[in-house]
């Protein structure tokens, strides 16, 4: 993988999505962070897309679960060119093609409608199972949240891709420790992430969800292992946003263009640092 074209990727898709949100006033800045570095390594380095060819049918599929944060796919697709970049800017608008939450009938590049949590997995494995069935050569990726993973549902579609043997879906839990009201431990404690994906008999790897390397060796594992396969991205709420960085309720935030412009500063200077640190 190309370390520093990862590098750069994630930290312009963190700006862009700062910069949509800022357009709109407010919006999930927590999740959207915490997902970001996950998102530059799937389109720049794993996922087979071509935005010339939004709709070829060999490619591989997002799911964004949690579609809250929308702003971090648009940022992402965006970035690849699927959309021009100054399109962010009708973030939520009336009108807009990039409403809060992910719709595919809306936004080129989104594969399935997501927002209400609990059911992304369900679409994904119907998708991956669509894909099998048709012998394409095709990756399914969902995103889920720590907190959204509380649903009941998410088990029943995970016992699904068990018993369908969908090794072609690789699900990736944003396990960023925070749920919109608090923290995911005292709100509802998930145990053992990935002993539960185990269990289930699915291939489960724990990376650093902020390090592009982890990220991509992680998720290269989960595919080489034959079997369906769960990433769990040990990650932060908020990271690489300067504003965000907070232990409180950074869930949904209200922000100015001062803090959006401070925290594009940050995050271009810690670009810098990386890349730096990476050269030596
Ligand atoms: C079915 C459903 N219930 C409630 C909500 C409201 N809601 C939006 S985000 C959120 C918290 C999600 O937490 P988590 O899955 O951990 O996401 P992240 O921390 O990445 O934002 C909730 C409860 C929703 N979108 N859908
Ligand atoms: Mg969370």
């Amino acid at each position: 993988m190309n370390k520093k074209r990862c590098l750069s990727a994630a930290a312009e898709i963190r700006k862009l999505a700062i910069t949509a949100m800022e357009s709109a006033g407010f919006g999930h800045v927590g999740g959207s962070m915490s997902v970001c570095d996950a998102l530059a390594v799937l389109y720049e380095e794993i996922m087979n897309i071509d935005p010339l060819n939004p709709e070829k049918e060999d490619r591989d599929r997002l799911v964004l679960s949690k579609g809250h944060c929308g702003p971090a796919l648009y940022a992402a697709l965006a970035y690849k060119g699927f959309f021009p970049k100054s399109e962010l800017l009708t973030l939520n608008a009336n009108g807009t093609r990039l409403p809060s939450h992910c719709d595919r009938l809306k936004t080129v590049g989104i594969d399935i409608s997501t927002g209400s949590l609990g059911q992304g997995l369900s679409l994904g494995s119907g998708v991956a199972m669509g894909n099998k069935m048709k012998g394409l050569n095709s990756y399914t990726y969902v995103i889920v949240g720590d907190g959204e993973l509380q649903e009941g549902q998410n088990w029943e579609a995970v016992q699904f891709i068990a018993h369908r043997c969908l090794s072609n879906l690789v699900i990736l839990v944003d396990n960023n420790k925070r749920q919109l009201d608090g923290y995911t431990e005292q709100v509802c404690r998930q145990f053992d992430i990935k002993a539960k994906f185990e269990a289930f008999g699915l291939f489960a790897i724990e990376v650093n969800g902020h390090d592009v390397e982890s990220i991509f060796n992680g998720i290269s594992k989960a595919k080489s292992s034959g079997m369906p396969a769960a990433v769990i991205l040990e990650t932060e709420k908020g990271h690489g946003c300067s504003f965000a960085e907070i232990p409180g309720f950074n869930h949904y935030m209200v922000f100015d263009r001062g803090m959006a412009e401070q925290a594009r500063r940050e995050i271009d200077r810690r670009l810098e640092v990386s890349l730096r640190d990476d050269l030596q």
